[in-house]
């Protein structure tokens, strides 16, 4: 686990874009605005349709490596020895079926990482539209689990390897994903207190989520996947924001622990991740959670706030984190 990590990341303000792009050991920088974009000449300038609440920041991705930049179908990546980083967007306005969509972009993904030699996802973000929009009896969200599902089983990925993710509901047009691989899988963390998504009842969807709740690197950076008001497998406080932040904040501290029980993170508590996004379904409950997030974490710590859908029409937030400091 002393592996020195490859890469870092960091919190800026929008208002440095322009500067730190020019920067060649930024090699991906993650923004926010009304539609989603991929910079084609540069696979790691992401913009995703999520209306940033208040002040605007972004995710600034340095490496002091050198990283070969290759591409395969639509997945353009970026390497080097350590860690592989790409993304692709597809036009899902051409997959009337998001279970189409979702299982092309893993199936192209599988591709891709077999080509290069990255077997192991450590952390995957999805974002598309209309995530809880039911199309032909099948809300958007669990089409987009079916397809992904399919294309995880076909690549034989073994469920205790599971990465961690994000899928999230945007407000512009495209099916975005982008993600880190390894060489060597990463630990995978669960949550004692709720059920493996991917063991998730049927209730929820015809095939389960595939993804797990954290996974640590061997370079000892942590990433938490999107974390919400969820106990057992059932939604909790399911019309108030503010129980749902603390619920959400208690998952995010177990996860935290049990990451902390075997491997010496220096981050106790979930104010020290360094990096938080928080989605919010209604911006109307922005100024309230935010103000309670500074009650419980201190009023120094930053969060990316974003306006988005979460994956369950009930869930009014959701909180995704990272460790991975400069
Ligand atoms: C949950 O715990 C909330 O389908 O990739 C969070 C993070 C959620 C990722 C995904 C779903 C996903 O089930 C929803």
């Amino acid at each position: 686990m002393s592996t020195q990590a490859p890469y870092c990341v960091e919190l800026h303000s929008a208002s440095e874009f322009d500067a730190l792009k020019q920067d060649p050991r930024n090699f991906a920088i993650v923004r926010y605005g009304h539609t989603t974009k991929v910079d084609p000449e540069h696979p790691g300038m992401i913009q995703i349709a999520l209306p940033p609440l208040g002040e605007h920041l972004i995710e600034v991705w340095r490496s002091e490596q050198e990283l070969h930049r290759s591409e395969f179908g639509p997945v353009r990546y970026q390497y080097c020895d350590q860690f592989l980083f790409g993304s692709l967007l597809l036009d899902d306005a051409a997959d009337q079926d998001l279970a189409h969509a979702s299982a092309r972009a893993y199936q192209h993904i599988h591709d891709a990482l077999e080509q290069a030699g990255f077997p192991s996802l450590l952390r995957m973000w999805n974002y598309f539209p209309r995530i809880n929009l039911e199309v032909e009896g099948l809300e958007r969200y669990r089409s987009f689990c079916v397809g992904r599902h399919q294309a995880l089983e076909a690549w034989h990925f073994p469920n205790e390897q599971l990465p961690a993710a994000t899928a999230i509901g945007t407000l512009g047009e495209g099916l975005l994903v982008y993600f880190v691989a390894s060489k060597k899988p990463g630990i995978q963390i669960e949550n004692a207190r709720q059920v493996s998504a991917f063991y998730y009842p049927q209730q929820y969807g015809p095939k389960s989520p595939t993804f797990s709740r954290a996974t640590l690197t061997e370079w000892s950076h942590l990433y938490i996947s999107g974390t919400a008001s969820i106990v057992g497998h059932e939604t909790l406080h399911a019309d108030d924001p503010l129980a749902q932040l603390d619920e959400t904040l208690t998952n995010l501290r177990i996860v935290l622990d049990s990451a902390q029980q075997d491997h010496e993170l220096h981050c106790n508590q979930v104010g020290d991740l360094g990096l938080m996004r928080m989605y919010i379904r209604d911006p109307v409950n922005t100024e309230a959670l935010l103000g309670h997030i500074h009650e419980r974490l201190g009023s120094t710590v930053r969060v990316q706030l974003l306006q988005g859908d979460i994956c369950r029409s009930d869930l009014l937030i959701e909180i995704e984190a990272m460790h991975a400091p400069c």
